[in-house]
């Protein structure tokens, strides 16, 4: 597909999906790594909130979104060079550049790998309604991109039917209707974790996935995940990006060791400022 296409669907849908945009060799060492980590995956004693459960693999923080999403690997990125190299990945970071805009910069508002097992989903959150700062699209007055958030969800293995895919409803960033499942008392909120998942909710559409392909997508979007019903685990990683005037969502510090080693392309993605310190 050409960028005029892209550019068209993406406005209009809200989402792409870049086909085998992962190589092979980052893919294997990616899945490798959670092998290894397997343990941490069945056993992790997770709080099921935002705070996170204070279990550290280093500089990456077990954690979770509440009882029902699974394990999160925040900080992923200090996980090694096949995670670094994602965050510049020329199959989508030029994309994210441009949708933002140039003029914003880039950064990454969170990043993190996400393993979810049988019965585990994510509920509906989003939509044009919400009010908050990053779920901009684009500039009213000029039409220009300034999109607030774009949410890169890389498959690091095959999902598809009953696997637990994210789903969405397209062209939702751009509705003013509020989703019905997200109105609350006569008004719209951001998000409804109700316990059920978001793929039973009006509209939503599941995007099947190969290992290596990304969902490339707006935060603005209404979005969840059905349930996973299959047996086994799906494996995702998420980086999000966003304007570089935008903080991180946890305000995790990067190891010296990460900053050191990075190109100063990769650098300036992870922390556009450098800390200002007296010298
Ligand atoms: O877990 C999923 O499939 C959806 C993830 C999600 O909501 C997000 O990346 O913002
Ligand atoms: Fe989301």
């Amino acid at each position: 597909m050409d960028e005029k296409q892209l550019d068209y669907l993406f406005d209009l849908h809200g989402y792409l999906i870049l086909r085998g945009a992962i190589g092979k060799d980052d893919l294997n060492a990616m899945n490798q790594w959670v092998d290894e980590h397997w343990n941490d995956v069945e056993n992790a004693e997770l709080p099921g909130n935002n705070s996170g459960a204070n279990q550290w693999i280093g500089s990456i923080e077990l954690h979770s979104y509440g009882k029902d999403d699974g394990v999160n690997f925040q900080n992923i990125i200090e996980a090694g060079p096949a995670f670094e190299r994602q965050i510049d990945n020329p199959a989508w970071a030029p994309l994210a550049r441009k949708y933002i805009n140039p003029v914003n910069g880039l950064s990454i508002h969170e990043n993190f790998l996400n393993v979810r097992g049988q019965g585990g989903h994510l509920f509906i959150h989003c939509g044009g309604h919400a009010p908050l700062c990053y779920l901009t699209f684009r500039q009213h007055n000029t039409g220009e991109w300034m999109v607030g958030q774009i949410n890169v969800l890389m498959a690091l293995n095959d999902i598809g039917p009953g696997d637990g895919p994210t789903v969405l409803v397209p062209g939702s960033h751009k509705s003013t209707e509020v989703h019905p499942r997200l109105e609350v008392k006569g008004k719209g909120v951001v998000a409804v974790n109700d316990g059920q998942a978001a793929g039973t909710a009006l509209g939503m559409q599941e995007m099947y996935l190969n290992a290596g392909d990304v969902l490339f997508f707006t935060d603005a979007i209404t979005h969840g995940s059905a349930e996973r019903t299959n047996p086994g685990h799906r494996r995702v990683m998420i980086y999000r990006y966003s304007p570089r005037f935008i903080r991180t969502r946890f305000n995790y510090e990067w190891s010296p060791a990460l900053l050191q080693r990075l190109t100063p392309e990769r650098r300036q993605i992870i922390q556009p400022l450098e800390p200002r310190r007296p010298g």
